[in-house]
């Protein structure tokens, strides 16, 4: 059953096209920036490419909020220059998923335009409108940026939800013409010949409609994995994804194991496979995002062991550390200093030795780190900009906001893709929209492809690696080491082999035992990220270096 699905070997590489490649000197990426490195992603050995939103927007969510489902975007360049990325990306067998964000448009969309200031227009149940109650916000729902998540609108009286910014009103669900139009939206791609989707936040799609005040929390009990989700998605699927063929694969936010097991149900009613977050959230102090704390190694392990033995035989993960919301992994679990190298290389390991499909984010394989941004002049995100207000008001010292910032902020990996050691890292011509990382003279991808112990040579050995050992597509998960304060070391097993995958997540050294009933005649070390392990004699103490990691597979 496994292996009928093409994504189950694959590897996914995401762009974030603002970011990406600028062919002229906009200052901005574009889709001709995007064809223009996709021999590149190709020698990389990725299966296909997810495209963050690409549609016409204002862009104040740089795309999440879009205004026409079915233009580009002219920032990025029109449907000529889309249709010959697809046609040269599927020549050179790369497959394209696009993002597809449903659960809200932005407020510049005909439908909200229509439906504003209006409450006969035939779009106005398109969106969640409430009356106020006591003469304030309908309920006191938080927005995901900050602030409530109701918006009057004046004329009419009524407040809108919006579950994230104000320019993005949530679509009404529960509206049968809403979900016809989403699959008309998905039908027109798909057409094109689009391989499959991304569904941005779709989660959150259903709203509990008594629209209750939460006084436990933010609201998100009442929406969050929402009473219909199941019935919608099997809806959209039946209707569009199924008839395609397309991938899918959702955006699950707060969500649990059982709901994933569901929306990813080996069956094929609901979605391909499913991202959750819950690891990036070890370094979270009360599960609170604006703190900083050093992450909980502990919290981490037991975190992919819930998912990875909860999802055995029952759904399919999306696998990643890093993407256009969150910091760059080797800053944020590794070390982006001395050992940026060895412990890219095993965060890398860490996670592409485990079951699901690995998704690869735009710099990750080189090894770029969050750029230390010092001013809140340097920042661009919506909800960086929020945040710092918010955190300012609540008494925070700038210094202090500013710290929190250059951890958190999701323009951490937002900056542009560091190609060569040219102004600008070789992104544009122009002025780049958000500063480059200061580090781009060393760390770029025209360095990282004459060294042939680069990151970018590991990522291609990982990927290549996916394909040709089978275990890591079928086997079951262990952890062999849960308590091990430094280790983290998890076995995978199938009938035929195991695969034990060692990783030493700090700089200091260690002594490591494998566990004594572990037979290692037949072993051998497939990768690691110090030379000469290749060759080593399997032994069951093991001293690992920093950041060491090791693949053992015993056939
Ligand atoms: O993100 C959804 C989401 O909940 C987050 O990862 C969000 O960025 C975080 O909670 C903020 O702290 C998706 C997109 O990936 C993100 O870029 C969009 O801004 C968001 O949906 C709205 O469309």
């Amino acid at each position: 059953l496994i292996h009928k699905d093409w994504w189950r070997t694959a590897t996914i590489y995401q762009i974030y096209p603002k970011s990406f490649c600028d062919s002229g000197n906009k200052g901005v990426g574009n889709i001709k920036g995007i064809i223009s490195k996709l021999d590149y992603l190709k020698t990389l050995g990725i299966d296909a490419i997810w495209l963050t939103p690409i549609y016409e927007s204002p862009m104040i969510d740089n795309g999440y909020d879009i205004s026409d489902y079915y233009n580009i975007n002219p920032d990025f360049g029109c449907m000529e220059d889309f249709d010959l990325l697809l046609k040269i990306a599927h020549e050179k067998g790369i497959r394209i998923i696009l993002d597809i964000v449903v659960n809200h448009t932005s407020t510049e969309h005909h439908w909200f335009q229509s439906a504003l200031g209006n409450k006969k227009s035939e779009y106005r149940d398109y969106y969640i409108w409430k009356d106020p109650v006591n003469s304030e916000a309908p309920t006191n729902w938080e927005s995901k940026f900050g602030g409530n998540a109701w918006e009057l609108d004046e004329k009419t009286g009524q407040y809108y939800l919006h579950l994230f910014a104000k320019e993005q009103a949530d679509l009404n669900w529960e509206n049968p013409k809403v979900r016809d139009e989403v699959k008309d939206i998905i039908s027109f791609w798909a057409e094109k010949g689009v391989d499959g989707f991304r569904l941005d936040v779709i989660n959150l799609i259903s709203k509990q409609q008594d629209y209750q005040n939460d006084y436990q929390g933010d609201g998100r009990c009442f929406y969050t994995d929402g009473p219909r989700v199941h019935e919608f998605l099997q809806e959209i699927s039946d209707a569009v994804f199924n008839k395609y063929g397309s991938v899918t694969v959702g955006e699950m936010s707060s969500t649990s194991l059982t709901q994933c097991q569901q929306y990813s149900s080996l069956d094929g009613k609901e979605l391909s496979m499913v991202f959750n977050f819950h690891h990036l959230k070890a370094d979270y102090k009360n599960g609170q995002k604006w703190t900083v704390m050093p992450f909980d190694f502990l919290e981490l392990k037991s975190i992919f062991n819930h998912w990875q033995q909860g999802m055995f035989n029952k759904g399919w993960s999306a696998l990643f550390w890093c993407n256009h919301d969150q910091p760059r992994v080797v800053t944020r679990f590794g070390n982006d200093e001395k050992y940026r190298v060895e412990s890219a290389k095993m965060l890398a390991t860490s996670i592409h030795m485990m079951q699901g499909t690995p998704y690869v984010y735009q710099g990750e394989e080189i090894g770029m780190t969050n750029p230390h941004y010092t001013s809140i002049e340097q920042y661009r995100d919506l909800e960086s900009i929020n945040m710092y207000y918010i955190m300012l008001k609540q008494g925070k010292s700038e210094e202090e906001v500013l710290a929190i910032l250059a951890q958190k902020s999701r323009d951490n990996s937002r900056t542009p893709v560091q190609w060569d050691n040219r102004k600008n890292a070789g992104f544009t011509n122009g002025t780049p929209w958000l500063e480059v990382a200061g580090n781009y003279s060393e760390v770029n991808v025209e360095q990282a492809i004459k060294d042939v112990d680069s990151i970018f040579y590991y990522y291609q050995k990982l990927i290549a690696l996916r394909k040709e050992v089978e275990v890591i597509t079928i086997g079951d998960y262990t952890d062999l080491a849960q308590e091990h304060s430094q280790v983290f070391c998890y076995q995978r097993s199938s009938d035929t082999q195991t695969l034990i995958c060692i990783n030493n997540y700090y700089s200091k050294h260690v002594e490591f035992e494998l566990p004594a009933d572990l037979i290692i005649k037949n072993g051998k070390y497939i990768l690691s990220n110090y030379e000469g392990v290749l060759a080593d004699k399997v032994k069951h103490s093991l001293a690992l270096r920093p950041y060491e990691c090791r693949v053992l597979l015993i056939e």
